[in-house]
């Protein structure tokens, strides 16, 4: 069976998009209101991407993330209330108030860590992975990047490395055409990603970003090839980013001919399949109410819980010296 033709896994998927859907609305609506604070940038319409991989993850498999990683924790399996705490800066958030956006990390559910520094995620996936397979687990790691990431040294070296090494590594690019205000044709003179996979000697594959279904399958197909041969691939997923590059973004800089912010909607689409499908209206309506009773208990939590304790700012500093 292929993951095209089972009705109950893309119902299951499209819960998972509508909740990172609605948590990142809400989340720019809480920035916008001055309740969470620093920087945050939307995974609004890219849901597919990380829904599709995270389906065909175990939580053994550790993923790396980017600055715009809120949608890969979700579907990795956070939970909304630590995360949305965690936003907020509150004690009760996934690293304690301490991480905000950029830094989130749950180890035991495979969560390595969403990370501001772009292009650094690669390294840290091969070193996962190199660990797997020098314990002889079977677990696998996938990083997240960008299309701005993959023309960073960083990347290329993560790419090599895997590939040599024959590292259980997948690479999954989101190409949503821009790095800030960069159109990807401005940095790179050829925009079809997946090709660069052939110089490292790994396998590339270009993905519709927009269809979750085509990224689960794709990604089922690598995940088997890094389990079963110890291989690396390389996943572009074409996608498209809806908003600005943040929140706040007045994008006032020059959009590449033909862009267009309203691009194919992936909840739509896995929408009109089920619809085909024979899945009623009600069934929408259903896990619409609960997703969204799920996001405002989220902000609730947060809104509610304590903020850190400042004796408490120098713990976790030291190995061993927590208490300091
Ligand atoms: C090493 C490094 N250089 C520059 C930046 C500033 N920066 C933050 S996000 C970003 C754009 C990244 O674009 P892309 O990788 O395509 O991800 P997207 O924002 O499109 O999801 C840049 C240049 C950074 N955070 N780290
Ligand atoms: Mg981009």
């Amino acid at each position: 069976m292929t993951v095209t033709n089972d009705l109950e896994f893309e119902q299951t998927l499209y819960r998972e998009m509508l909740l990172l859907r609605r948590f990142e609305e809400a989340t720019g609506d809480a920035f916008s209101r001055g309740e969470i604070p620093g920087f945050t940038h939307l995974y609004l319409w890219q849901e597919a991407v990380a829904v599709g991989v995270c389906s065909q993850l175990t939580s053994a498999d550790q993923i790396t993330s980017t600055h715009r990683g809120h949608g890969h924790a979700l579907a990795k399996g956070l939970e909304p209330r630590a995360l949305m705490a965690e936003l907020y800066g509150r004690s009760t958030g996934v690293v304690g108030g301490r991480g905000g956006s950029m830094h989130l990390y749950q180890p035991e559910l495979g969560l390595l860590g969403t990370n501001g520094i772009v292009a650094s995620g690669g390294g840290l996936a091969c070193g996962a992975a190199l660990a797997a397979k020098t314990r002889g687990t079977d677990g696998i790691a996938v990083t997240f990047m960008g299309d701005g990431a993959t023309d960073h040294g960083a990347t290329h070296e993560a790419m090599n490395f895997a590939a040599v090494l024959e590292l259980p590594v997948i690479f999954v690019v989101e190409n949503n055409g821009f790095s800030e205000g960069t159109p990807l044709a401005a940095h790179a003179a050829r925009t079809d990603l997946a090709q660069r996979a052939e110089i490292y000697g790994m396998v590339g594959v270009r993905v519709d970003g927009q269809d979750v279904l085509a990224v689960a399958e794709a990604t089922r197909e690598a995940v088997r090839r890094a389990r079963k041969q110890s291989a690396p691939t390389l996943i572009e997923a074409v996608t498209l980013r809806k908003t600005g590059h943040f929140v706040g973004d007045q994008m006032n800089y020059l959009l590449p001919e033909g862009w267009t912010a309203f691009g194919r909607d992936p909840l739509e689409m896995s929408r009109q399949r089920l619809t085909a499908s024979g899945v009623a209206d009600d069934w929408f309506t259903h896990i619409a109410d609960e997703i969204d009773s799920v996001v405002g208990d989220s902000i609730e939590f947060a809104r509610q819980s304590p903020w850190p304790d400042a004796r408490e700012v120098t713990s976790h500093l030291f190995a061993g010296e927590n208490n300091r």
